[in-house]
């Protein structure tokens, strides 16, 4: 049953668990057409988690700043259609948590490998902030932590394992969030001790 964590996120344990094996396939399908890469942020840091997209857009970053690209720099081409078992799942799990008629219209993946940790920041590059993000942690766990809509508030932290989904709309969907660094005897059979996190976002 959804758990709810937040203002409008809700926690859906292993809504993702039958899925979990078909999807990782389709990762690995995707990332031969678009690798995934460390992308650099405006600041010019070198991202540690490593990313790729599926769908109409992908999230960018690089010195020039953030956006939603429908083709990959990388190649050039247009990102990897969205699996129709991404496009359900993403689907479903907004509607059980009350976010009926999502309709995405990309998905980010992240790599996390051992030490790979994403710092404190809020998701605010999309147009339609109203509409939720869909996330989907498949292998190693990880610790997610979650404040407030200041920097400053203070974090709730979490653990996110494999085949976990959270949707997180209405106020939280501004909140600022980030995971822990990916521990050294992080692991799942599925993936070793690789932790992927998928987000499926409506963007315009
Ligand atoms: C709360 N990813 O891709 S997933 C991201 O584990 C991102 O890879 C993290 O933050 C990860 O932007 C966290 C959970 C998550 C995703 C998006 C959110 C929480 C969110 C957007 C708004 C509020
Ligand atoms: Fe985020």
């Amino acid at each position: 049953p959804p758990e709810p964590i937040a203002d409008g996120a809700w926690l859906l344990p292993g809504f993702a668990l039958a899925n979990a094996s078909e999807m990782l396939q389709s990762i690995s399908q995707i990332a031969l057409q678009a690798p995934f890469r460390h992308q650099v942020t405006p600041g010019g840091y070198r991202m540690s988690a490593s990313m790729t997209s599926c769908g109409q857009l992908g999230w960018v970053t690089d010195r020039t700043g953030y956006r939603y690209s429908p083709t990959d720099p990388l190649t050039g081409r247009p990102w990897p259609d969205m699996p129709g078992i991404f496009d359900q799942l993403a689907r479903q799990a907004a509607d059980a948590a009350g976010y009926p008629h999502f309709v995405p219209q990309g998905c980010l993946i992240n790599r996390y490998e051992t030490g790979a940790r994403m710092s404190l920041h809020q998701d605010k590059d999309e147009d339609r902030l109203e509409a939720p993000i869909v996330s989907v942690s498949l292998g190693a766990p990880i610790t997610f932590l979650f404040g407030g809509p200041n920097r400053t508030d203070p974090t709730a932290r979490f653990r996110l394992e494999h085949g976990d989904v959270v949707v997180w709309g209405g106020a939280s969907r501004m909140f600022f969030h980030g995971v822990a660094p990916l521990g050294k005897r992080a692991a799942h059979p599925a993936t070793g001790a690789v932790r992927y996190n998928l987000t499926f976002r409506r963007v315009r």
